[in-house]
């Protein structure tokens, strides 16, 4: 019999400084989810059956919108720039009681949240998914209890009607933009006629960002007919992961074969790099192999400044503000006008990389 206790911390608020605390008269809630698994004789084995045990629905804080916010678990940089513009913006001194639910990287944990927040009654749902599927019942059930959602970042596959609306970034044109700009610097390099071997490391299977950056860099790659994806291989947006990755992959073939990396987050670019390091395998500006990434974090700014990554594309992990307009719009009775907002997003490269640095907030 496993059981796995899972808590949730709720209703965390920040202090004056928009630090993130948790008040001193706050009983935590935990809901404690028994999921016992019985393997062996009744179930197939890996069934598990799973058993929810609530406690008292908590208490409501008068006054307060109450937010159930589901995040994905912590993979990368991006994520905790993501989650901390969250926690900054829904703090109760702007009249928000906030439920941070941390799904663990575990698309069952989100779903079961969803669930949760439901039963909690809260007044709405940010969920960031981890994967696009998997949410027809549980996104049902909260459109049933009048529960609206709002769906960030990545994106879910349900009818449009399901959810209030989506706010992220286009990851199809994200990865065109890194293709676009291989060409321009293959050109400047007089390079467009060669042989060029990529390397794709792609992010978790099934997510948006890396299904459209994946859709996007594959149909620009395919329009050179001299250029080809040697390996692609998926490192889940994680940097340890990425390391390893890379380092079986110099062992299988020689980085001389190589000539650029696409890494789908600047996490996994880092981690190719630490990989690279390790074999004496020279990338960069000075280097044999071209560096192309996504997130256009601060460290990857000082990595462009240094020579060492040549491109970061741009994704915009400050979602909350446009998340609270829509949320804002539902509370005054306004009609929320699009179902799906973009985010703007630029492209940051070795030449421009020191001239944005000093604006940078994540
Ligand atoms: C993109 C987001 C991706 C980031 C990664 O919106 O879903 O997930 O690009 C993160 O860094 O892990």
């Amino acid at each position: 019999m496993r059981i796995q206790p899972w808590f949730y911390c709720v209703s965390q608020r920040a202090g004056g400084d928009g630090s993130y605390m948790r008040k001193n008269r706050l009983a935590a809630i935990c809901l404690l989810i028994l999921s016992i698994g019985l393997f062996g004789c009744s179930a197939e084995a890996g069934e598990e059956t799973i058993e929810i045990i609530r406690g008292e629905a908590p208490r409501r804080e008068e006054g307060l919108l109450r937010i159930g916010l589901i995040q994905t678990g912590k993979e990368s940089d991006w994520r905790d720039a993501n989650t901390n513009d969250y926690l900054n913006n829904f703090v109760e001194g702007r009249g928000y009681e906030l439920i941070y639910v941390d799904g663990n990287s575990s698309p069952e944990r989100q779903v079961q949240a969803m669930r949760d927040l439901v039963w909690q009654r809260v007044d709405y749902i940010i969920l960031q998914p981890i994967v696009e599927t998997g949410w027809d019942e549980a996104i049902k059930e909260a459109k049933q209890a009048g529960v609206p959602v709002i769906v960030a970042d990545r994106q879910i596959a349900v009818d449009d009607g399901e959810y209030v609306a989506w706010i992220g970034s286009d990851f199809y044109d994200e990865g065109k933009k890194a293709v676009r700009w291989l060409e321009n610097y293959l050109e400047e390099e007089n390079r467009l006629n060669e042989e060029i071997n990529i390397v794709l490391l792609e992010g978790t299977e099934g997510a948006t960002a890396a299904i459209g950056r994946t859709e996007g860099i594959v149909e620009m790659v395919s329009a050179h007919e001299n250029w080809k994806i040697v390996e692609s291989r998926c490192a889940n947006f994680m940097q340890g992961e990425a390391q390893s990755v890379m380092e079986q992959l110099l062992e299988e073939i020689d980085s001389s074969d190589i000539d650029v990396i696409i890494s789908e987050n600047d996490n996994m670019m880092f981690g190719a790099m630490k990989a690279m390091d390790r074999k004496g395998v020279s990338y960069g500006l000075e280097g044999d192999i071209i560096t192309i990434s996504f997130d256009a974090l601060g460290e990857a700014f000082e990595k462009m400044i240094e020579g060492k990554l040549h491109v970061s594309v741009e994704c915009n992990p400050l979602l909350a503000k446009g998340v609270e307009k829509i949320i804002l719009d539902l509370q005054q009775g306004n009609p929320v006008e699009e179902k799906r907002y973009y985010v703007e997003e630029k492209v940051f490269d070795y030449k421009n990389a020191s001239e944005y640095i000093g604006e940078r907030v994540y």
